[in-house]
Formats: C-alpha cells, structure tokens, sequence
C-alpha cells in the first residue's frame, strides 16, 4: 500500500511535469504550424537500404547524442550529470536521472529523496503471478529472454490499461503512463535480481532495506553486501539508461508505444532489441574477449602481445567488442567515467590494467585497419571488469543490467510520447523494385 505521504509525493512529482507540459505542448504545435513543410535533409538511397543510419526521423525529449561530447541528458553531459545530480556517496543516483529526463530539471535533495523513497515503496511488491512465472523459467534460458517475460508478466498491471478501458480523455494518458512507468522501474530490479539468484544461485533473494536507494537494493537482493558495489551499481544504472531516441532499444520501445501498447508491453520489446550482440549483449562479449585474452597472455601482456592479439582477431574476420559505434566519434565519455571510478576504487586490478592497455592499442590497430568509422571504446568496454573485480562473472547476466537502467530512459520517453500525443509510426516502405523504378525514371529525367 502506497502511503498518504507518498501519494502526496507522487502527486508532487506529476504536478511538477504537469506544469511543463502545457507549453511544451505550445511550443509543438507552433512548430508544426509554422514549420510542418519544411525539409530536415536529404535521404538518400544508401540510408534507406543501410538502416536508416543519420536520417533524423524521431523526436526525442530526453537526451541527445552528440557524435563528438557524447550523450547530453536534457543538456547536460555526462560529468555535468555526475556533478549536478543528487547522489548517495559520490555517483549520481538513477532516480535522480528519472527526475531530470522528465521534467527537465535537476531535482533539489529533497525532490531527489521523496522519488527514492516512492521507487522503494513501488519495489515492496510484484504479482503473485509474476513471481512463479519467473521462478517456473529454465536455468538454461538466456537471463534477457527470463526478464523480457518477467517484464510482460507485469502488464496484468497496467494502469494505463484500465484507464484507457475506463475512456480516459487522450490529453491525460500521461498521467498512467507515468504511474506504470514508475511501477515498472521499481519492479524491474527485483525480477532480475530473481533471475540472478536463480539462474546462477540459491534461488533465495538477499534482504532489502526500505531506506536504501534502488542501486543499493538491487545489489543487496543479488548479495552483493560491498557498498563499492553499490556505488558502481548507482553509476551503472545512470549512465545506461538513455542515448536518445534512434537505438535499437528506445526505438523498439516507441515504436510499440505508438501503438498505444502499454509500458510493459512495449519495453519487454525493447529488451528484445537490447538482447542482439550489436546492441546491448555487446557488453556480455566484451568480458569474454577479455578472459580470452587474459587466458592466452597472462596478466599483464605488454602492448606488443596485445596487439599482435588483437590484430589475430581483426584477421579472422571477427569484430573487437566494445569498440566502435554508429553516432559517436570519440571515446565514449561512458567509458572514461567507468575507468575513473576503476582508478579510483581498483586501482591495482588485472583486468582494468588490460581494459587500459587494449584503450592504448585497439585505436591504433583500428585506425590502421582503416574500416570502423569509430575507432574508440563505447560503454562496453569497460564494464565488465568492474563488474568481475566484484565477483559477479556470470557475464550473460551483463545485458540484464543494462535493461534494468534503459527502463529509466525509455519509460520517460514514453511518458513524453503521451504527453505530447504523438501518433502512431507508420513510416513507408519500398520494395527494391520500386527503389530501381525510380533511380531509371531520375537518370531519364
Ligand atoms: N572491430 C572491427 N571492425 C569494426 C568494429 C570493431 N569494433 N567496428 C566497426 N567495424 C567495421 C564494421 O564491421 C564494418 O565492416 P564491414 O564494412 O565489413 O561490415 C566497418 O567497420 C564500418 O562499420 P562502422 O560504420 O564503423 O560501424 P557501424 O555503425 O556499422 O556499427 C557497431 C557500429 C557498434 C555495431 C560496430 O562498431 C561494432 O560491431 N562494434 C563491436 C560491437 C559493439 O561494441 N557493440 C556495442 C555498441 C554499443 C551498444 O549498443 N551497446
């Protein structure tokens, strides 16, 4: 049961986006008026056929990735999040993100606080349901396939859904949206903590404490007790949670809100989207091409065997995982803050000297191989390492992680789609027959 104090709370967190709401609302429809026909680029046949790579197609409120400064979360970077937004010790707290990705503010301590203690109150409880279908779930299956069920076995939930039955007016499909949203983000951690202790464990959860943070509780039900631990937990779950709208995840996400497909529904596609080994198991494939290479060159190789390592792989066709990206151009600002916090709390720790070493080789190898268009780590290069430095080596649990922060992202993307009453995608496609019809009729012309 949600108490008089935090329905006050909640209704404290809604009124603030409420008021925001109308003229972002304003500011759209002047923009449509005034704007609706003019063209944002060119789209050229190459980018129909190449995954749409650089068309600007999507409107997205919460952040924007910047090819050159990285990912701006309502304007600000990363190290400007890591200073501004309230923290627990040092990192920034993910709730803290929530607020800021919503209403476009960085809360004050006590705004921060009272969505703490909401996410923690909302956490208490998950379906009966949900609880045996996870627990029913094979020790074999894939963790992500386990958390994409968990997650569309919430839907019974759905507030949205009774709201929408009941004939909620469209102008106020937010405000559910909104409370699954929060639902979700809150629940979420307990169902891959289960997925956790079950697939790898004793099937038993560790204890929450009510007056920890969601990183803090997430960590304890995993029984990971090292308050380090949280802290990367808190880093983790801020820095994943959103890299604006075009990525497989939010896209999949929109996409099947546009439909007007509840939050869980459309996240469990999402976590679909965030499961192929380009996007988001990327992070699982880091650390095993890091055990691999730690098993063949022992603990400290030298930057020549690494290279000549790293160039063996390039050779057999396969690519270096965690390198590279599709809008970025420098070095991920995700993966320098994940190196400071190693210095900082693992300074002495094999597997972070080689995460180093290989950021001193693999832009050169890359460069010189002269194929990626980014030759420098993204956010998976370096998270697995901390995560082992911990003891948790389980590393096809890593993209269940991630899922855990993109539902803050994501669900605040959403929130805004509804806020914003924007419809439903239906972009158009051609066939390659229509593509070749109209590429003879232009060189005729
Ligand atoms: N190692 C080797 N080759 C690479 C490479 C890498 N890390 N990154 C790119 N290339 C190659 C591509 O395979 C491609 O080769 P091809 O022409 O023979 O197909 C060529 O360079 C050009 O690719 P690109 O334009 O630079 O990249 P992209 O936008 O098509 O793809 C990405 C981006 C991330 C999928 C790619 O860099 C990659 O596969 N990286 C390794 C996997 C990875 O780290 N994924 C995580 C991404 C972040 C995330 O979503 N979690």
């Amino acid at each position: 049961m949600i108490s008089a104090t935090l329905k006050r709370s909640i209704s404290a967190l809604k009124q603030r986006f409420a008021d925001v709401i109308p003229e972002t609302r304003e500011r759209l429809a002047r923009l449509r008026k005034e704007h609706g026909n003019k063209v944002l680029g060119p789209i050229t046949i190459e980018q129909v056929i190449g995954g749409m790579r650089g068309i600007k197609g999507l409107m997205t409120e919460t952040s924007k990735l910047d090819a050159f400064k990285g990912i701006k979360f309502r304007g600000l970077t990363l190290p400007e999040c890591q200073v501004r937004l309230p923290s627990a010790k040092r990192e920034p707290l993910p709730e803290a993100m929530f607020y800021l990705l919503i209403t476009g503010e960085v809360p004050s301590n006590s705004d921060c606080d009272i969505l703490v203690r909401e996410i923690a109150e909302r956490s208490e409880t998950i379906p009966e349901h949900t609880v045996r279908i996870v627990n029913s779930l094979p020790q074999h299956m894939h963790p992500m396939n386990q958390l994409s069920i968990g997650v569309l076995s919430l839907q019974t939930e759905s507030k949205f859904v009774r709201a929408y039955n009941a004939g909620v007016k469209k102008e106020n499909y937010w405000e559910y949206v909104l409370e699954d949203s929060l639902d979700l983000i809150a629940r979420i951690p307990r169902i891959a903590a289960m997925i956790y202790r079950n697939t790898y464990k004793d099937r038993r959860l560790g204890p929450t404490d009510p007056s920890l943070d969601l990183s803090a509780n997430f960590s304890k039900m995993m029984g990971f007790e090292n308050e380090h631990f949280w802290e990367l937990m808190r880093l983790y779950l801020t820095i994943h949670c959103d890299h604006e709208g075009g990525n497989v995840s939010a896209h999949a996400t929109h996409l099947v809100g546009s439909a007007l497909s509840d939050p869980y529904l459309a996240y469990s596609a999402g976590l679909n989207g965030l499961a192929g080994p380009l996007h988001g198991l990327a992070n699982q494939e880091c650390l095993k091409f890091l055990l691999k290479l730690q098993e063949k060159t022992g603990q400290n190789p030298t930057e020549e065997v690494v290279e000549k390592f790293v160039k063996e792989i390039l050779a057999s066709g396969q690519v270096i995982p965690g390198y590279g990206h599709a809008v970025l151009r420098v070095t991920d600002p995700r993966f320098v803050c994940q190196m400071e916090f190693a210095k900082r709390v693992m300074p002495k720790d094999p597997l972070c000297k080689l995460v180093a070493t290989l950021y001193k080789v693999v832009p050169r190898v890359l460069k010189e191989a002269g194929k990626a268009a980014n030759p420098y780590p993204n956010v998976d290069a370096h998270s697995g390492a901390l995560l082992v430095y911990f003891g948790m080596r389980e590393f096809d649990f890593y993209t269940v992680l991630f899922g855990v922060s993109r539902a803050i992202g994501v669900s605040a993307g959403l929130v805004w789609s509804r806020a914003l009453g924007l419809p439903i995608e239906r972009p158009n496609s051609l066939t390659m027959a229509n593509i070749e019809e109209y590429v003879s009729k232009s060189t005729l012309a």
